[in-house]
């Protein structure tokens, strides 16, 4: 197949470049780069250097003899993405080309606007371009868990039946994010069903959960095929933080009570889950939905696994509760059906002791590198905090709960 990765360049889309090149896929990957940007201008780095895309696929070429090709296109920018679209003539798109933190998302007015602008327009940019040129390609578009939030209720995949005055019919299943990037992404996925219907498109979205790892079979192929991976506040997601602080002798940062729920995946079954659904493409006009995720962790079990694994290698792991910089429920019910991968033939990796133990390892011998004064949260869904773009913060508004939210950043709340 001729597929586009889109974000070629994240944590994500290199391994799966990679990944489907070595199955013998024609592979291009696109990125605007403007992750990187945003990392300096936010001065967080991940935790290995990682390599220039066209280095990387460079590299990959000499050690497997097969190409990426790398393309630099900005996906808000529709003639570039028209050309691409003319030009490469995909089969499949895969799309993770978009800003993927929520903590990014809820800095500042100014990134509350670029996410959902640039989530948005590149995606609309695409489902326009798919239409005029490639209108067979099947759009594999990652979404994320996060779209449904914590309903009361079982969390179907995608659509639910509802009964109402005696009448039934299946509808999108109600959306509850919880940040302004996971909104981002409830518009895309409103916006992809609609093309579908509308142009007869053909699209996956995988609403995926929190993914873990660092290393996949093509990523330890050889030196400097590594993948970006970040234990900040900003780019760093919950399991992956827990072992770098757990390495770093900083007590692990569980957000409030830590009985938030959550899917989790290996990042080697990322892969697989993209391969699956490309295999498997719908029809012409249909869109549909996988819950890609494998297990469902609370925060806290997951900071005890580490800490448990971790003092058995010999570090001093303490975990600690800090007030909750997010607005999000912290004790809820949380039972999200992942039925239709495994369907298609996904068989696990779960996450096991020898997981958690090979990253500490890994971790280990980059430790030097850890930026510990990027750990500790600071951004706050309910407040901004003063910055030299924003002297005030919400100071002017509510000086009294700043200067209490301030004191109360990053100090503990409770040790469990
Ligand atoms: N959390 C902590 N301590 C931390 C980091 C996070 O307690 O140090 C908690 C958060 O409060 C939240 C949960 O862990 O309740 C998950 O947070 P996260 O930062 O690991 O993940 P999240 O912000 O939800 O976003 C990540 C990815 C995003 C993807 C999403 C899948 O950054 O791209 O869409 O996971 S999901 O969460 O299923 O929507």
């Amino acid at each position: 197949m001729r597929i586009l990765i889109l974000g070629g360049d994240g944590y994500l889309g290199w391994p799966t470049a990679m990944y489907l090149s070595r199955r013998g896929h024609t592979v291009a990957a696109l990125d605007n780069f403007s992750k990187r940007r945003w990392e300096k201008e936010l001065r967080v780095a991940p935790l290995e250097p990682v390599l220039p895309l066209h280095e990387r696929a460079q590299l990959w070429t000499k050690v497997t003899g097969r190409e990426i090709r790398t393309l630099q296109v900005d996906l808000c920018d529709y003639p570039a993405v028209e050309e691409v679209m003319r030009e490469f003539s995909p089969e499949a798109i895969v799309h993770y080309g978009e800003q993927p933190s929520a903590p990014f998302s809820m800095i500042d007015q100014r990134r509350t606007v670029l996410t959902q602008n640039n989530n948005i327009t590149g995606t609309l940019n695409i489902l326009w371009a798919l239409r005029k040129h490639a209108p067979e390609c099947h759009l594999v578009k990652l979404g994320t868990m996060g779209e449904y939030g914590t309903p009361n209720i079982d969390i179907e995949e995608g659509f639910i039946e509802i009964e109402h005055n005696g009448r039934k019919d299946v509808v999108p299943y109600p959306k509850q994010p919880g940040s302004f990037y996971h909104l981002s992404k409830v518009h895309d996925s409103h916006n992809i069903l609609f093309a579908c219907r509308a142009w007869k498109l053909r699209s996956t979205d995988l609403n995926q959960g929190i993914v873990y790892g660092i290393e996949t079979d093509e990523t330890a192929h050889a030196e400097g095929l590594g993948t970006s991976f970040h234990y900040d506040e900003i780019f760093g997601t919950a399991l992956n933080r827990f072992c770098v602080q757990a390495v770093a002798g900083i007590p692990l940062t569980v957000y409030g009570k830590g009985k938030q729920k959550r899917g989790f995946l290996n990042i080697r079954d990322t892969l697989r889950c993209i391969e699956l659904a490309l295999l498997h493409p719908p029809e012409a006009g249909e869109y549909r939905v996988f819950n890609q995720f494998t297990e469902i962790f609370s925060i806290l079990e997951l900071a005890e696994l580490v800490k448990r694994q971790g003092e058995k290698l010999g570090f001093t792991v303490e975990i600690q509760r800090l007030q909750n910089p997010r607005v999000e429920a912290e004790e809820h019910y949380y039972n999200a059906r992942h039925q239709k991968l495994v369907d298609l033939g996904l068989r696990p990796n779960l996450l096991s002791d020898v997981l958690i133990d090979s990253m500490l390892v890994r971790i280990r011998e980059r430790a030097g590198r850890i930026r510990t004064e990027s750990i500790l949260p600071r951004v706050c869904w309910d407040h901004v905090r003063p910055s030299s773009e924003n002297p005030q913060g919400d100071g002017a508004r509510d000086g009294r709960r700043v200067a209490t939210r301030a004191k109360a950043d990053a100090v503990p709340a409770g040790r469990a």
